[in-house]
């Protein structure tokens, strides 16, 4: 039987890929670790909380102790590791805690990972960004062997983990697979990010800020595609290799406010002060250091591991609007005061 532990699994993606592990009929046991930060939240965990074959763990990823102490005593042959800072806004603002987590925690783990795992056994799942590959010009995709150039303090953070999770698979033989995702949305995650946080403002009437031109391009894959290829990694990846995941699915910024908005338009009442909703859109200060384009090259887990993306944009976009709609009291949770706060400070005055 596998003993998985999975971190930051109260987060975004990290609950998404509980559900669909959940859902399986497989025979193992797994721990989620997660600190709850301001992005980690157990209401996300709800429909599996019961399930005899998974447990919750409060705590740091960054304490030794704790780290250790869980790989002896639930005997853990497998990582699938999500736990990190993961918004580069907010890395911008204070990378401190990006360094903290997405380094030292990442570093953490391997080195629980190899003091405990006799040589040839264990898998240690890293999840990663494309971020770390920097930012593409009109033409080109990023493929598992473009050179990485991170250009945020959070891209900086996840390349440095990659790199240390790879200096682990060579140094020691540790069996590490990394994995480096494009943007993904859909449900349950936070609303500092572009997709969710345009749907709350529109819903509510508030300004729709784009940065820059909006004309950023983004790849984006639909959440639960993602916990699918990472499925298939658990089952059938290589050790030592890198596999990139993507939506082949490549949108303007502002392309995909224009659409949001118009679902709302068509799913909800009319604003009350009339007018649609792309009369809310607002052109703000750039991101320092935005990445023009990112776009990533699919075929190495496609023609490996037989991956591809199920759900297109217009379906995926509908259904993470209407999941938002029906969740009244996981909206009323997530934008709490510390939200209010990241917010104002993030764009008054911008
Ligand atoms: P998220 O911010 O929604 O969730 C992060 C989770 O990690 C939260 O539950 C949080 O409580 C937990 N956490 C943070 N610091 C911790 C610590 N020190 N110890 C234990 N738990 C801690 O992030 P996400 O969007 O779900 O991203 C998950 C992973 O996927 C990250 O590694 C991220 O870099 C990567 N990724 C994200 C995207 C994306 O579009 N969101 C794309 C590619 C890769
Ligand atoms: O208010 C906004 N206005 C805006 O124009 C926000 C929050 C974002 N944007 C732009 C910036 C980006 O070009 O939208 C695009 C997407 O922004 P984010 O949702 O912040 O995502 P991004 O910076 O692309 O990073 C995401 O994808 C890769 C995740 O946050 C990372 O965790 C992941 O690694």
């Amino acid at each position: 039987m596998k003993r998985i532990l999975v971190t930051g699994g109260a987060g975004f993606i990290g609950s998404n890929f509980l559900h669909l592990l959940l859902q399986g009929e497989g025979d193992f046991q797994v721990f989620n670790l997660d600190r709850l930060t301001y992005a980690g939240n157990l209401l996300n965990l709800c429909s599996v909380e019961d399930d005899p074959r998974y447990r919750f763990i409060e705590g740091d990823i960054c304490d030794q102790k704790l780290v250790t102490e869980i790989f002896q005593s639930q005997e853990i042959d497998t990582v699938v590791h999500f736990a990190a800072e993961s918004h580069v806004d907010r890395s911008i603002m204070g990378p401190g805690e990006f360094i903290q987590t997405n380094v030292v925690g990442t570093f953490t783990l391997l080195e629980a990972a190899r003091q405990m795992w006799p040589e040839g056994k264990g898998r240690f799942i890293h999840i990663s960004t494309d971020e770390v590959y920097g930012s593409l010009g009109e033409i080109g995709l990023f493929s598992e062997a473009t050179a990485y150039d991170p250009r945020s303090p959070y891209s900086a953070s996840k390349a440095s983990s990659d790199h240390l999770a790879s200096a682990y698979f060579h140094t020691y033989g540790l069996q590490v697979i990394i994995t480096n995702c494009s943007n993904n949305y859909g449900p349950y995650q936070f609303p500092e990010k572009l997709i969710p946080l345009i749907i709350q403002n529109a819903l509510s009437g508030k300004a729709l800020p784009v940065y820059g031109d909006g004309m950023n391009i983004r790849d984006w894959l639909y959440v639960e595609d993602h916990a699918k290829a990472l499925l298939r990694v658990l089952e059938a990846g290589e050790f030592g290799e890198t596999y990139n995941i993507g939506g082949n699915n490549e949108r303007t910024n502002l392309d995909v406010v224009h659409t949001i908005c118009d679902l709302l338009d068509e799913m909800t009442e009319p604003l009350e002060a009339g007018g649609n909703r792309r009369d809310l859109i607002q052109f703000v200060k750039d991101r320092p250091g935005h990445d023009r384009r990112y776009a990533i090259d699919a075929t190495k887990i496609k023609n490996e591991l037989g991956w591809d993306p199920s759900v297109d944009f217009a379906q995926g976009i509908r259904n993470t609007i209407q999941w938002y709609l029906d969740q009244d009291e996981w909206t009323k949770a997530v934008l709490d005061g510390s939200y209010r706060d990241y917010y104002s400070k993030m764009y008054e005055g911008r």
